[in-house]
């Protein structure tokens, strides 16, 4: 499938979730990955660009033009495309042609940048319309397509080969089945815009643990075309304290032929996106066969020299295990699922019986504790700041747990109370939210209900 990276299948990353977008090394860096490993796209659309979404409608300032003419010349060097998008929707007027030469303004000053590939954004937008353009559209679909084909026509005018991507305002399976954007909304862009267009889509959710091709399939006979994925597996903006490094998965090599592209909007913190772009680069060429488990062991053993230090080498076994508790948004790695069963099991049963399981656990914890400490002495500096939260998060509760198994290890303290003297009430798992996320939990059904309050 070696065709994918070298056609027209577009492959690659988007930055395009919400909080601090990259920095340009990291861009250049991600470049470089990109080219080594085969993907051919970098879709520049960071939420928090401000000019990219909340003013969109005001030129870039000469420094920040220049910045982005640099990152358009260094896809251009790799051979990869680069593709710009504004995303309007929060206040635009559809009707208004002042609004439309907005637009033109804003992809004419990308276009003397040397940027050919663009694409307009409607996702995460109110989805209703000023009375004006409801009364000329009629329907909100209507009135995106009416603008996104114009600015089209407009920019392949200027540029023949422009790739013009489009992101509508239901983008997932779950958004379409509620409605959003009113009646009939995919059927009406299936059938008004270009057919030239290339629609992105999440899959049956906005973080979608699998896109089959049946989804897929039945999609495409509503858009009239192949959707291009934009994938959220790995993002991490919605939730600050985990970040995801596992493999590729939940979608077969079979969906790359039903899509016209498989992009990703990976972890906000750029150091973590290594093992997430190796495999996602491994998926789009590989054969018929994808192991995703193989793949994520491939890519950590190539991640393993990022993690060199300045004091005793750190253990890729090691390594692993702290990937597997970062893995995907539904799913722990296996040694983190085994090391957390452990602990349920342990701490179900009654300390009398424990014997030396406890013994045998507490090594194991006190093994990944130590790693968690020990990755302060990262030589790479930005992977550490951008660890050093989650893992101090995770490290304390190791600590706790192994101090409660200790304690109640110890003959006489089976049925004591044990009050930590690090833990003190406020101090670790305190504060406003976490208060809040006690009063109400998430059922295995996913339904959410209230935790019944004690007296
Ligand atoms: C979204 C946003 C995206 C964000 C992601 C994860 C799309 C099309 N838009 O809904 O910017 O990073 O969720 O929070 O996915």
């Amino acid at each position: 499938m070696a065709t994918n990276t070298t056609g027209n299948f577009l492959a690659g990353v988007i930055e395009g979730f919400y909080g601090p977008p990259w920095t340009q090394a990291e861009r250049f860096e991600l470049f470089d990955l990109m080219s080594r490993w085969g993907l051919n796209t970098y879709f520049y659309c960071p939420k928090d660009d401000l000019n990219q979404r909340a003013i969109w409608r005001e030129l870039y300032s000469a420094a920040e033009a220049e910045a982005l003419g640099e990152l358009i010349q260094a896809c251009l060097q790799r051979n990869l495309r680069f593709v710009y998008a504004l995303s309007p929707g929060l206040d635009i007027r559809y009707s208004n042609a002042a609004e439309l030469d907005h637009l033109k303004k804003r992809f004419e000053q990308m276009l003397e940048l040397g940027c050919k590939n663009f694409a307009l954004l409607f996702d995460d937008i109110p989805d209703r319309m000023d009375p004006a353009d409801s009364q000329r559209f009629g329907s909100f679909a209507s009135a995106q397509c009416h603008v996104v084909n114009e600015i089209f026509r407009w920019t392949r005018a200027r540029c023949a080969e422009a790739r013009f991507l489009f992101c509508p305002t239901p983008y997932c399976g779950r958004m379409a089945a509620g409605g959003l954007g009113g009646e009939g909304y995919l059927s009406i862009i299936g059938r008004e815009l270009l057919p030239e267009l290339e629609v992105f889509w999440t899959g049956p959710e906005i973080i979608s643990r699998e896109i089959t091709v049946a989804h897929i399939r039945e999609l495409q006979t509503v858009l009239r075309r192949k959707p291009l994925i934009w994938d959220n597996l790995h993002a991490n903006d919605y939730d600050g304290r985990r970040f995801f490094c596992g493999p590729y998965s939940g979608r077969t090599p079979e969906l790359r032929a039903e899509v016209s592209g498989l992009l990703i909007n990976p972890n906000t913190e750029f150091p973590f996106n290594f093992v997430t772009i190796r495999t996602l680069a491994e998926f789009v060429s590989c054969s018929a066969n994808w192991d995703c488990r193989q793949a994520y062991l491939a890519a950590m053993r190539e991640w393993f020299p990022y993690f060199a230090t300045s004091g005793q080498p750190l253990s890729l076994e090691d390594l692993i295990l702290l990937g597997d508790c970062y893995y995907l948004p539904y799913e722990d790695g296996p040694e983190a699922k085994k090391l957390f069963d452990r602990a349920r099991d342990l701490l179900s049963q009654n300390p009398a019986t424990w014997g030396d399981e406890a013994i045998a656990f507490r090594k194991q914890i006190s093994r990944l504790k130590e790693f968690c400490f020990r990755l302060t002495e990262l030589r790479h500096r930005p992977l550490f700041y951008a660890l050093n939260r989650r893992v101090w998060e995770l490290r304390e509760e190791l600590d706790l747990l192994d101090r409660y198994i200790a304690f109640k290890s110890v003959v006489g303290n089976h049925d004591a109370a044990y009050h930590p003297e690090s833990h003190l009430p406020g101090t670790y798992r305190g504060g406003f939210v976490a208060r809040l996320q006690c009063l109400m939990v998430t059922q295995t059904n996913g339904t959410i209900a209230p935790v019944p309050q004690g007296e």
